[in-house]
C-alpha cells in the first residue's frame, strides 16, 4: 500500500525513501482515506467552538482510527524503515496551553467515534504555543512554527468578511479532517486571514508589534496579555473565531434546509469556556440582520448554546472593559447592553448582571443567563460551581446547571502511546475495550494472577526503559531506569503546586545528605511550561532546574535522588512520559483543579495516584478503593473555610515547623545561590513565606509523610503490581467516549 504510493510520488520504492518522504507519502494517503469517508449527515449538528484544540501529532492516531496502523507498521518494517522513526518527522501543532485544549482535541476524537456529526470551530495560530528551551536554569520562550507546505490542513473557499470597529478582514477556513475510531470523518475548522505577515517575528523571540491586526491576528496563542495591546488582540483573535463561527452555522444550517426560526433544531453549541462567548451577541446579530425579531434571536441563541466552565480561578474568568469592547466590537455592544439591561429588569442582585458598575462585561454572566445548560467538569467542581462561585445563578436557574466529568481518547492514550499494554490487555480480555472502554474492568478477575502481574510490571520496566533512552537522546540526561519514576507533568501554576513537589525533593535531598537513603531510588520527572508574563511560576521553574543540577552533580546524592525537568513538554512527549509512570502527582491545592486530565491518563497506563482531594481524583478515589490511591491534605471544604475566613498563614508553618523551615530555607542556601539567581531565588523564598497564595504549606508535612508510605509500599512488587491493575481496569469510566455520550444524550440531543 505504502510502496505503491511512493512510487507514485517519487518514482522510487518505499524502501529507498527518506523517513522524511515516507512520512509526505504518508499524509497524502492518510488524508485521502479520511476524506473518502462515507459519513451521513443528520438533522442536526454540533459545533465545538473553543479558542484551543491542543491536537498533538496526528499521524499514527488517525492510522489507528482508520484500522491501517498494524499494516502500515508491518509494510515499513518489511522495508526496514520503523514508524517511530517517521513519527518524529511530523511537527506537532501545538494549538493549546494545556488541558481545555487537549480536552476539546479528544472530545473531536470522541465524536467522531460515537457517528455524531459535530465539528471543531478554532483559529488557525501559525506559531501555537511557544517551544520552551532552557537556558541558564532558566525558561526561555522561543517561536514554535508548525505548518508547512505538505501539513494536515485544507485550504477550503470558504471565507467571511469580518469588520472590526476600525477595520475589516477577510477570513479564509482551513480543515483538518478527524477520523473517528472506526466511525465517522468530521472536520476541524480553523479560521485564518490571508494577510498574516509572519516576519513580524523576530529571530527567535516570541515579541512582535501587536497593534497591525491584519498582519498579526493569527500569528500566535493567547499572545501575552500583560498589557493593553494582548487584551485587545484577544478580542479581536476571539470575535474573529465567533463572527466566523456563527456565519459558517448559519450558512450550513439554511443549506440544510432549515429556516431561521427553526435554528435549535438544526445546530448546537458548545462554548468552551469563555473565550468563544461573544457567538451569543453575534448569532443575535446576525439573526436580527435576517429579520428575526430581537425576543426570537434572544429565545433561539439561548436555545443552541450551551456553555462549559473549566476554572473557579477568579483571574481566568474573563470580564473585559465595556471600552474594549466599543473600540474592537462595537457592533456588539448594543446587543449587550441589550441584554444586560432584560437581566437588569429582572434579577436585582449585582453579582448576576453582566455589566457591573465598573463596566467591565462578565463574560460567564451573558453565558449563563443566554445560554441553556452550564456545565462543570467534574463532580467536586460542579458542586462548587452550584454551591459557591455560581450560587447566584444556581439559584435562578438549578436546571441549567449539569456536571460533565471529563474524559480522555483511549485511542491515544492507551492504544497509540502504549502498544506493549494494549496487546497484553487484548490477549487476556479481547479487544472489545477498544470500543467499550468498559470492558477494562474484566482485567480485575487477574488480580491474583501472578503470570499478568508479572507482565504488567515488565510493562511498567520497558516504558520506563523506552524513556530513559529518550530523555538520554533528546537532552542528554541519564537516569536510572530501575528507579521509582515520580511524575509531575501539567502546566506550570502554583495552584497545582509544583513548588511543594521541589520543597518535597528538597527534604528527601537533606535526608540523604545526613545518611537517610531510601529503599528504592527515586527519580522525580517535571514537565512545566509557564506563561511567559507569569514570574512566580518562572521563578519555581528555575528552582527546579537549579536542583536538578544539584542532583545531577552530588556522587552522594545522584545514586539516590535525581530531579529531572523535562524540556519543552507537549503532547509528544506526554505520550512517551506517562506510560512510564509509577507515581502520578495530582497534588493540586483542594477546590481548584477543576478536573484534570492527566491524572486520567496516568491511572490508565497503570500509574498510581499520589494527590489531594481535588477535581476528578474524587471519582478516581471511588472507582479504585482507598487502597489503591493515596489521598492527603485538607479537603475542598477545608480550604474554601480558610479563604472566606483569610486565616492562612504561610509565616506560622514556616516558623512553627523545622522540616518546613529548612526546606524553604535551603532555596537561598549556598549551594542554590551557586546554581542559580539570587534575585529569582529570593524572590520565590519570600513569596513562600509571605504570600503563598495557594497553601504550600498547609499541606506540606502530611505530602512528605504520604509519599514516603508510598515509596515503602512501592517496594512490595507483587501488591504494587495489584495496585496497578486495579487502577487500569477502572480506567473505563475516564474515556472520553462516555463523557461525549453524555454531552450528547443530556445537552446536543443529537
Ligand atoms: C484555560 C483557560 C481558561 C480557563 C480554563 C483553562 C483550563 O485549561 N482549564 C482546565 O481545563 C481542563 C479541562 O476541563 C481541566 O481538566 C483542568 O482542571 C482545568 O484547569
Amino acid at each position: 500500500m505504502v510502496n505503491e504510493i511512493c512510487e507514485k510520488k517519487y518514482n522510487k520504492p518505499l524502501s529507498g525513501c527518506t523517513n522524511k518522504e515516507i512520512y509526505y507519502a504518508l499524509l497524502d494517503m492518510t488524508k485521502d482515506l479520511a476524506a473518502k469517508k462515507e459519513s451521513e449527515a443528520g438533522k442536526k449538528k454540533v459545533y465545538y467552538i473553543s479558542a484551543e484544540f491542543l491536537i498533538g501529532k496526528l499521524l499514527s492516531n488517525n492510522l489507528i482510527n482508520l484500522g491501517l496502523y498494524k499494516t502500515v507498521k508491518e509494510e515499513l518494517e518489511a522495508a526496514g524503515k520503523d514508524i517511530g522513526e517517521i513519527e518524529e518527522i511530523e511537527p506537532e501543532p501545538s494549538l493549546g496551553n494545556g488541558g481545555l485544549g487537549r480536552l476539546a482535541a479528544c472530545f473531536l476524537d470522541s465524536m467522531a467515534t460515537l457517528n455524531l456529526h459535530g465539528d471543531g470551530v478554532g483559529l488557525n495560530y501559525h506559531m501555537g504555543l511557544f517551544k520552551q528551551v532552557f537556558d541558564h536554569n532558566f525558561q526561555k520562550e522561543t517561536p514554535n512554527p508548525w505548518i508547512e507546505k505538505d501539513s494536515w490542513l485544507i485550504k477550503t473557499n470558504v471565507s467571511y468578511p469580518v469588520s472590526f470597529g476600525d477595520l475589516t478582514v477577510t477570513s479564509r477556513m482551513y480543515d483538518i479532517e478527524v477520523t473517528g475510531y472506526e466511525g465517522r470523518t468530521n472536520k476541524l475548522h480553523l479560521f485564518d486571514v490571508d494577510t498574516l505577515d509572519e516576519s513580524l517575528i523576530k529571530d527567535g523571540t516570541i515579541s512582535f508589534d501587536k497593534t497591525d491586526i491584519a498582519k498579526n491576528l493569527t500569528l500566535f496563542l493567547y499572545p501575552d496579555d500583560s498589557d493593553e495591546a494582548g487584551n485587545l488582540l484577544r478580542i479581536y483573535q476571539q470575535y474573529f473565531m465567533v463572527s466566523n463561527a456563527a456565519h459558517l452555522i448559519l450558512d450550513e444550517c439554511t443549506a440544510r434546509g432549515c429556516k431561521l426560526t427553526d435554528l435549535d433544531e438544526y445546530a448546537a453549541i458548545q462554548i468552551n469556556d469563555t473565550h468563544p462567548s461573544m457567538v451569543i451577541p453575534e448569532l443575535i446579530r446576525l439573526l436580527l440582520e435576517r429579520g428575526i425579531t430581537m425576543d426570537e434571536a434572544v429565545e433561539l441563541v439561548t436555545k443552541v448554546c450551551a456553555y462549559t466552565n473549566h476554572t473557579i480561578l477568579s483571574e481566568a474568568l474573563e470580564k473585559w472593559p465595556l471600552a474594549y469592547l466599543e473600540k474592537v466590537v462595537p457592533q456588539l455592544v448594543l446587543i449587550i447592553k441589550e441584554l444586560d439591561k432584560r437581566v437588569k429588569a429582572k434579577y436585582s442582585d449585582p453579582k448576576v448582571a453582566i455589566i457591573d458598575e465598573n463596566d467591565r462585561v462578565h463574560m460567564a454572566h451573558m453565558d449563563i443567563h443566554y445560554g441553556h445548560s452550564v456545565n462543570g467538569v467534574a463532580y467536586l467542581h460542579t458542586e462548587i460551581l452550584k454551591n459557591s462561585e455560581l450560587n447566584a445563578f444556581y439559584k435562578i436557574y438549578p436546571e441549567k446547571f449539569n456536571n460533565k466529568t471529563n474524559g480522555i481518547t483511549f485511542r491515544r492514550w492507551l492504544l497509540s502511546c502504549n502498544e506493549e499494554l494494549s496487546e497484553e490487555i487484548e490477549n487476556k480480555i479481547g479487544s472489545g475495550f477498544k470500543k467499550d472502554a468498559c470492558e477494562l474492568e474484566k482485567l480485575l478477575s487477574f488480580e491474583n494472577d501472578d503470570s499478568v502481574l508479572d507482565s504488567i510490571l515488565a510493562i511498567k520496566k520497558e516504558k520506563k526503559r523506552q524513556l530513559a533512552d529518550y530523555l538520554k537522546h533528546t537532552q542528554g540526561v541519564v537516569i536510572d531506569e530501575n528507579s521509582i519514576f515520580d511524575i509531575q507533568v501539567k502546566r506550570l501554576h502554583e495552584y497545582k503546586r509544583q513548588q511543594m513537589n521541589l520543597l518535597w525533593a528538597i527534604h528527601k535531598y537533606l535526608e540523604i545528605k545526613n545518611g537517610k537513603l531510601p529503599k528504592t531510588p527515586v527519580t522525580l520527572i517535571f514537565g512545566a511550561k509557564a506563561a511567559p508574563a507569569y514570574t512566580i511560576a518562572k521563578d519555581i521553574i528555575h528552582a527546579i532546574l537549579c536542583l536538578q543540577q544539584i542532583t545531577e552533580q552530588d556522587p552522594e546524592v545522584s545514586p539516590y535522588l535525581r530531579v529531572v525537568m523535562v524540556e519543552n513538554y507537549n503532547v509528544t512527549k506526554a505520550s512517551k512520559i506517562i506510560p512510564a509512570c509509577d507515581i502520578s502527582e495530582q497534588i493540586s491545592l483542594a477546590s481548584k483543579e477543576a478536573s484534570g486530565t492527566g491524572n486520567m491518563k496516568f491511572m490508565l497506563n497503570g500509574a498510581v495516584t499520589l494527590g489531594t482531594r481535588d477535581g476528578a481524583n474524587v471519582e478516581i478515589g471511588e472507582l479504585v478503593g482507598e487502597d489503591n490511591i493515596y489521598f492527603f491534605g485538607e479537603s475542598s471544604e477545608q480550604v474554601i473555610e480558610h479563604y472566606k475566613n483569610a486565616d492562612y498563614c504561610a509565616k506560622d508553618y514556616y516558623t512553627k515547623d523545622e522540616d518546613i523551615h529548612t526546606a524553604v530555607d535551603f532555596l537561598i542556601s549556598e549551594q542554590m545561590l551557586e546554581a542559580g539567581d539570587e534575585e529569582t531565588l529570593t524572590q520565590l523564598h519570600k513569596e513562600l513565606i509571605n504570600k503563598d497564595w495557594f497553601m504550600t504549606l498547609l499541606d506540606l508535612k502530611e505530602y512528605i509523610a504520604r509519599k514516603e508510605q508510598v515509596l515503602n509500599d512501592y517496594a512490595d512488587r507483587k501488591k504494587w503490581a495489584k495496585k496497578m491493575l486495579i487502577n487500569i481496569a477502572k480506567a473505563g469510566f475516564f474515556s472520553s467516549d462516555r463523557t461525549i455520550a453524555q454531552y450528547n444524550e443530556e445537552i446536543w440531543k443529537l
